[in-house]
């Protein structure tokens, strides 16, 4: 028995090249839509595979010809031979299926775009793929509606943004936990700034430090609040956090440095629980550089997961020139995104990370004149911190 694959067009065109290439008697065992070329699965161009067999014995079919017919059956060989090599140039010089051939351009183009951004294969293909389920067929082949679309869809995989906003009469004490040296205390610094000196509303802020490990912690966010006017309160304890905290209740807004904690140290982790805990309401958001890479932050994450995290920050975006693997986990782990901080001024470099404004970061901007029905906020951080931050105005 031999058994020889085929790759086909259609099952007309793979019994021709079968009885070209095993004879008459042979038998179709199998057969099935397979994809060639394309990316991942996507793009390729359907084909028939057919598997067929023949028995061996009846092989020389072809080969044999009757004693008495040996030109007439040298002819009819050579007639089959120019024919399987006419089928054959047939079939290698099809154009591709010129319906297909624009849809398939851009949606290529947008997959290597998220690629080269680090976006995980696996949400860049999720992506790709549902974008082209939903899609009709004017819209994939029209690029201006096809791009709005793919950042309305990129932003829609991340939750909603979750800045901080304060209400009248309650104190809001917001932690920020992370990493050593991801820029938690210029972060907190940047943020204590904006509210307090806010245009509008000029909050009542409060730093503490629960930063007694490091040497230079504690003149560092001190320095800061020199410069800025802003009380600082240093907490030993949780206990003596506990107690700052309902000192200072009528305060508009807490800020909490904590200490840079290693993933790896589960202690270190746990020890910083430990002042979360002596906090009884309270926001606490995670500091991750916005470059590191995404298996990192996802052990980051994981090491971190016994605290009651409720945003993500993505620190120094000034220093990557790609957000692929920040957006993917950020879509990954669930959590909502707060602030952005680009860059090491205080308290200019940080941004309200709303959708948009990630998506313009990741890809590029949608040109204004398409720009219809997005309704984003300007990722002016100053403005939208103000508005967020707008009673008593
Ligand atoms: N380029 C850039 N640098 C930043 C940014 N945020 C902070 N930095 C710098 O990063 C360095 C560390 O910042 P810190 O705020 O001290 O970081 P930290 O997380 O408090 O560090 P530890 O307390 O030691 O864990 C400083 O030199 C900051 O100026 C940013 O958005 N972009
Ligand atoms: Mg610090």
């Amino acid at each position: 028995m031999r058994v020889k694959k085929y790759i086909a067009n259609n099952m007309p065109e793979a019994m021709d090249l079968i009885r070209l290439d095993l004879g008459p008697n042979a038998v179709i065992l199998h057969s099935e839509k397979v994809k060639q070329g394309g990316i991942l699965g996507l793009f390729g161009k359907t084909k028939l595979e057919v598997m067929a067999a023949v028995d061996t014995d009846l092989l020389d079919f072809p080969q044999k010809p009757a004693r008495n017919g040996d030109h007439a059956i040298q002819a009819m060989r050579d007639e089959l031979e120019s024919l399987k090599v006419a089928i054959t140039q047939a079939t290698q010089s099809r154009p591709a299926l010129p319906a297909a051939a624009p849809r398939v351009a851009s949606l290529e183009d947008w997959y290597q775009r998220l690629i080269d951004q680090g976006v995980s294969q696996t949400l860049a293909h999720d992506i790709i793929q549902r974008v082209a389920n939903e899609l009709s067929r004017w819209t994939l082949d029209n690029q201006g509606v096809l791009n709005e679309h793919l950042h309305w869809y990129l932003g829609r995989q991340l939750p909603a943004p979750s800045p901080l906003t304060l209400t009248p009469g309650q104190p809001h004490v917001f932690f920020i936990v992370g990493p050593t040296g991801v820029g938690k205390t210029t972060t907190i610094a940047k943020l204590a700034a904006k509210f307090a000196h806010a245009p509008y509303h000029k909050a009542r802020v409060l730093m503490i430090t629960t930063d007694t490990f490091r040497v230079a912690a504690i003149p560092q966010i001190s320095a800061f609040g020199e410069i800025l006017g802003i009380p600082v309160e240093v907490a030993y304890t949780p206990q003596q956090l506990n107690e700052l905290i309902a000192r200072h209740s009528h305060r508009d807004l807490i800020l909490v440095d904590t200490p840079g904690r290693s993933q790896r140290a589960a202690s270190e982790v746990a020890a910083l629980t430990d002042y979360l805990a002596a906090v009884p309401n309270k926001t606490v958001h995670l500091a991750l550089t916005a470059g590191s890479k995404q298996e990192d932050m996802r052990h980051t994450i994981n090491a971190f997961s016994s605290m009651p995290l409720n945003g993500l920050i993505f620190t120094k975006i000034d220093e990557t020139a790609s957000l692929g693997a920040a957006y993917s986990m950020a879509c990954e782990c669930g959590l909502p995104l707060s602030y952005l901080t680009n860059g090491q001024r205080v308290p200019e470099d940080i941004e309200v990370a709303t959708a948009e404004h990630v998506v313009d970061l990741l890809v590029g901007s949608v040109p204004d004149e398409i720009r219809s029905t997005r309704n984003g906020a300007s990722p002016n951080s100053v403005s939208v911190l103000n508005r967020r931050y707008s009673y008593g105005a």
